[in-house]
């Protein structure tokens, strides 16, 4: 069997990155590169979506669609209302975006923990001023506890930060708020957690607090954020995602002291490990058993 298979990236220009990494491990796959010029005959014939996102009135068009396989760790992209309920879901887990997302979570910690804005500042000014410190051990909440929440959370332990993990079935948010003094968010977004990180949760948090963002901009509401910051109830935020992505140059969120913005990079999943991940749950598919990494639809991740 050889389903045509439709590849949907962020990017179109990663289509042929993504389409060299599966077709070197099985070559024989039809993969068809989604473009809006694509017919609906070609559309009909799809039986496989890898991809990154389901853009709103393509579902339908997929009439033969019977498994979609997500790049991403985060799916809430490849759920639009419009996906019949029937169809699988699968995501690829790679441990070393996990790692990656970790080691980029330490940068963030470390930089506000050890200060190194206030060293930056006072290079641009030519000041030699010692602020010594014995060892940061600010108290850590990671929500979300899964693969990426669990590798984050054992590299801050490793670094000597006390860290809590949260998932949703953990119970109330709003008490590990308060005893937390730097909160990172490795959250799936869900019609639960949308919106999750808002005034009343940063009011919880003690006074200096830190956010850092690695899981969707939809989290946060960004209005009560800025406010939060700009008040000092936060110290700042390290934000790799934004609600608006990419960012627009006239966002507030640039210009705001203490928010330091970075475009989506904190880790990227490799592309031979997306691949060898696709080739062997689309040999599941084929085998009727059950798909890796399968997505609990109702619960969106
Ligand atoms: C992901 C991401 O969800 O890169 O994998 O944001």
């Amino acid at each position: 069997m050889n389903p045509p298979i439709l590849l949907l990236p962020p990017d179109p220009s990663q289509i042929p990155a993504f389409r060299d990494a599966v077709l070197a491990v099985a070559p024989e796959l039809e993969l068809i590169p989604w473009s809006r010029e694509l017919d609906a005959a070609t559309l009909a014939r799809v039986q496989v979506l890898l991809g990154w996102r389901l853009p709103p009135g393509l579902a339908p068009q997929l009439p033969a669609l019977r498994w979609v396989c997500s790049i991403a760790a985060g799916v809430e992209k490849l759920l639009p209302p419009d996906l019949p309920p029937q169809i699988p879901m699968s995501r690829v887990v790679d441990p070393d975006q996990a790692l990656g997302i970790a080691q980029h979570v330490a940068l963030m910690v470390l930089r506000h923990a050890r200060q190194l804005p206030l060293y930056d500042e006072q290079q641009r000014q030519h000041s030699w001023q010692r602020h010594p410190k014995a060892a940061a051990r600010h108290r850590c909440a990671v929500l979300g506890f899964g693969e990426v929440g669990q590798t984050v959370a054992a590299t801050l332990s490793a670094l000597g930060f006390p860290v809590e993990g949260w998932r949703r079935s953990s119970g109330p948010l709003l008490p590990l708020l308060a005893r937390s003094e730097v909160v990172i968010n490795a959250l799936p977004l869900t019609p639960e957690t949308s919106g999750l990180l808002n005034a009343q949760a940063f009011a919880a948090l003690p006074r200096g607090a830190y956010l850092i963002n690695v899981a969707r901009g939809g989290h946060v509401i960004e209005a009560d954020l800025i406010a939060a910051v700009r008040s000092g109830q936060l110290a700042g935020a390290a934000l790799d995602v934004q609600q608006t992505e990419p960012l627009p140059a006239d966002d507030p969120l640039w210009d705001v002291p203490g928010i330091l913005i970075t475009p989506h990079i904190a880790a990227q999943s490799s592309l031979d490990t997306v691949a060898r991940q696709f080739v062997a749950g689309l040999q599941c598919l084929e085998q009727g058993r059950p798909l890796p990494n399968a997505v609990d639809r109702a619960r969106g991740y």
